[in-house]
């Protein structure tokens, strides 16, 4: 059986239809699977309820899962993280990132569940980095080219928010042991495609380590807003049972805070990926 594969907006993004995400993928539908994910960078599925057991084992198809230092997670399932309006702090959500960039090997994607979504309101947008280092020119692509970035953690879990009670301050301070700053490549390849993208998110990229600060401020402001120009991105407007899939080695994305006070539930497993080079 062949997938449906249907792009919804030319610089990234795909609907897929004819699987059921909630069983065991057979071989071929994991190889179309992933093909897609390569070819449109971020998939998305209406009407696929899916159980936090049935989450992970879908994402476990395609790496090793994340456990995520801060956000809370499904207790029989820990792999799967919450993101619930009224448990979390999310508006740093509310500013493109790509996911656990901080990590030495930062997640390859993610499936995301929706649960409990809105009537209209609190979409995501995705950017594709490719598109968006594709859209670069020539001279500020040579002045990348072999530059590296510190991505930190604490740049989007600031300690005034995320370290308020005595447990969170604990969980918190552990968090930052486990995972200090990292650096990786400004322009990444994208290890299956070969493609390059610019790997810098205002959510946790700080600084360009070969620049001076004002400098790398600069640079980093300017491919901040190159990055998320309309024409790279793609939106998505939620229905309960919706599920997206990204590819987090080429993409950003950013999830509208604009629906308070109702509440927004979803579920994420996060995908290991590699070192970027
Ligand atoms: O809530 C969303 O739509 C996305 C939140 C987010 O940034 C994520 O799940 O990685
Ligand atoms: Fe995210």
């Amino acid at each position: 059986m062949s997938l449906q594969i249907t792009p919804i907006s030319p610089a990234l993004g795909a609907r897929v239809t004819g699987v059921d995400l909630s069983l065991p993928l057979s071989a071929d539908h994991h190889q179309q699977l992933h093909q897609a994910l390569l070819d449109h960078q971020v998939l998305f599925f209406r009407n696929q309820p899916l159980q936090p057991a049935s989450q992970a084992r879908l994402a476990a198809y395609f790496g090793d899962l994340h456990i995520h230092p801060i956000y809370p997670n499904v207790p029989e399932q820990p792999e799967v993280l919450i993101l619930d309006t009224e448990r979390n702090d999310l508006r740093d959500n509310a500013l493109w990132h790509s996911d656990v960039s901080f990590l030495k090997t930062p997640a390859l994607g993610a499936v995301l569940s929706a649960k409990q979504v809105p009537p209209y309101g609190g979409d995501t947008l995705w950017a594709s980095s490719s598109a968006a280092y594709d859209g670069l020119s020539e001279p500020l692509k040579r002045l990348l080219d072999g530059l590296t970035a510190t991505h930190d953690l604490s740049k989007s879990f600031p300690e005034s928010r995320f370290a308020v009670t005595d447990e969170e301050r604990s969980r918190f301070e552990e968090a930052k042991r486990r995972n200090p700053p990292s650096s990786h490549p400004v322009v990444r390849t994208h290890p299956v495609t070969g493609r390059k993208g610019l790997f810098v998110n205002e959510g946790f990229t700080t600084r360009i380590n070969e620049l001076p600060e004002l400098e790398g401020d600069a640079i980093l402001r300017l491919l901040f807003s190159h990055a998320t120009q309309p024409q790279y991105t793609v939106r998505w407007q939620w229905q309960k049972d919706d599920v997206a899939f990204w590819d987090n080695r080429i993409t950003q994305h950013f999830a509208i805070d604009d629906y308070r006070p109702q509440r927004r539930i979803m579920h994420r497993a996060t995908i290991l990926g590699d070192a970027p080079f």
